[in-house]
């Protein structure tokens, strides 16, 4: 079911080379552009009239209206199981304790006597952001997004998510009472890119948004690059990866159970195994077998998923190794499954978010850890990090210098400015001093 890459023997290959003998899907954003370019531009021009169109042509429903009204909202969380109430209320209260955490404090500077730089730290004064519908129904996902923004301080979060035609054309309930029980009135029936193209534009019911953030496939991944440079993004999601980096320690009924749970997401999702132990390999094998055949999404996703050139369990011939493997993979999510974890965790460069030892698997963090699972896919770890209060932040430098702070360094910025042929830059500085570079002290 799962595919075999033998890295152990020779020395591991530097840098891209290593990167490209491992498993990873194929997710062709630049593809996808062109189809949505189309659509987002009709929304542009048609605003919410283009909405109920795409919602009819791609969700099967005709909407009234895009808005979703409070009251429907409120019916949601009062129909919602309450048990799932109960635990979608402890994934908030845990990740508020995490994200709130994180906010930062306006830090100031003296540079030198006279001279201050401060760092301002404002939110994000609008943000859109995105839930999937169909496959993907997840109130996590929608905790996820909205917690650090209301941590990060952002004034106006609206939320979109696909109309439903089993549900009159809302979005799904248990989106809608997850937005309830966060405080997020302003909710849009609009799905994929025709969502990222109404926060981008605003329509006449939506006013644009300044960022969009969340999940979702490959169109909505294409809209987010469209508008890049417009509005503010989040990042490209790619379909779900899990890498476990294990040895003879771990027990194969977990990782078997860990891989088989991020597989469950997509029938792109990745899961790799990394390891420097044949018998482990072999045990996580022959354990996928009976866990797959008990679950529920087996042949449209766990099949295909593990099955696929995405994933694979890589043999190395130590921790060592193994842990170049996962730095040159960079997951989005990344368990560490050997002796002293904690120690081999610490040695991570990249990786979305690392789960240490056998008590922490990624579906704690996928629901109630109080880590984000809003993460960087596709290798992405290695440049960015996932959903946090900073990502919905600017820092914004106020320079705050007197007339002598500036005097003592202007003949530096005279020579730069001159350095750059850009005489005026120096011109700026001394017309502040009678036309004269001042005398350095
Ligand atoms: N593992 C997914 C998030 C998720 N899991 C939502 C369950 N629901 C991507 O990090
Ligand atoms: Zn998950």
């Amino acid at each position: 079911m799962i595919s075999r890459i033998d890295l152990r023997g020779d020395a591991l290959p530097e840098g891209t080379a290593l990167r490209d003998l491992l498993p990873r899907a194929e997710f062709d954003v630049a593809a996808a552009l062109e189809k949505v370019r189309p659509i987002c531009e009709d929304v542009h021009h048609r605003g919410d009239a283009a909405l109920i169109d795409f919602a009819e042509r791609f969700d099967g429903v005709r909407l009234d209206q895009v808005r979703v009204s409070a009251a429907a909202l409120t019916r949601a969380l009062e129909e919602l199981d309450p048990a799932v109430r109960a635990a979608l209320e402890e994934s908030i209260r845990r990740a508020r304790i995490v994200h709130r955490a994180q906010r930062r404090d306006t830090h100031t500077t003296q540079v030198v006597p006279g001279g201050a730089v401060t760092e301002k730290w404002v939110p994000v004064q609008r943000v859109g952001l995105y839930a999937p519908g169909g496959r993907s129904v997840y109130p996590s996902s929608v905790i996820m997004n909205v917690v650090p923004a209301q941590e990060a301080g952002v004034e106006s979060v609206a939320l979109a998510s696909p109309a439903q035609a089993e549900f009159d054309g809302l979005p799904h309930p248990t989106i809608l009472a997850a937005c309830a029980l966060l405080g997020v009135d302003e909710v849009y029936a609009a799905g994929g890119a025709t969502a990222v193209a109404m926060f981008a534009y605003g329509t006449e019911s939506c006013a644009p948004a300044d960022m969009v953030t969340g999940p979702g496939n490959i169109w909505v991944a294409a809209a987010k690059r469209y508008f890049t440079g417009k509005i503010g993004i989040d990042a490209e999601a790619g379909p779900t990866e899990i890498a476990v980096l294990a040895d003879d320690t771990a027990d194969p009924v977990h990782v078997a159970s860990d891989l088989i749970s991020q597989a469950e997401h997509d029938p792109l999702a990745a899961a790799v195994l990394v390891t420097d132990s044949v018998e482990l390999a072999d045990a996580v094998e022959k354990e996928l077998e009976p866990q797959v055949a008990a679950t529920r999404h087996v042949d449209d996703r766990i099949v295909p998923a593990l099955s696929g050139k995405q994933s694979a369990i890589v043999l190395v011939d130590g921790v060592d190794e193994g842990l170049r493997v996962v730095d040159a993979y960079g997951a989005e999510h990344l368990e560490i499954q050997t002796a002293d974890a904690a120690a081999v965790a610490d040695r991570v460069r990249n990786a979305g978010a690392i789960f240490i030892g056998p008590w922490a698997p990624v579906s704690l963090g996928d629901y109630a850890a109080g880590s984000n699972h809003v993460l960087p896919t596709g290798g992405c770890a290695c440049h960015s990090s996932g959903l946090s209060v900073q990502s919905f932040l600017r820092g914004i430098h106020i320079v705050d210098y007197t007339k002598d702070a500036l005097a003592e360094v202007a003949h530096h910025v005279v020579t730069l400015a001159e350095a750059e042929d850009l005489p005026a830059h120096g011109a700026a500085i001394k017309a502040r001093f009678g036309w004269k570079v001042p005398e350095s002290k």
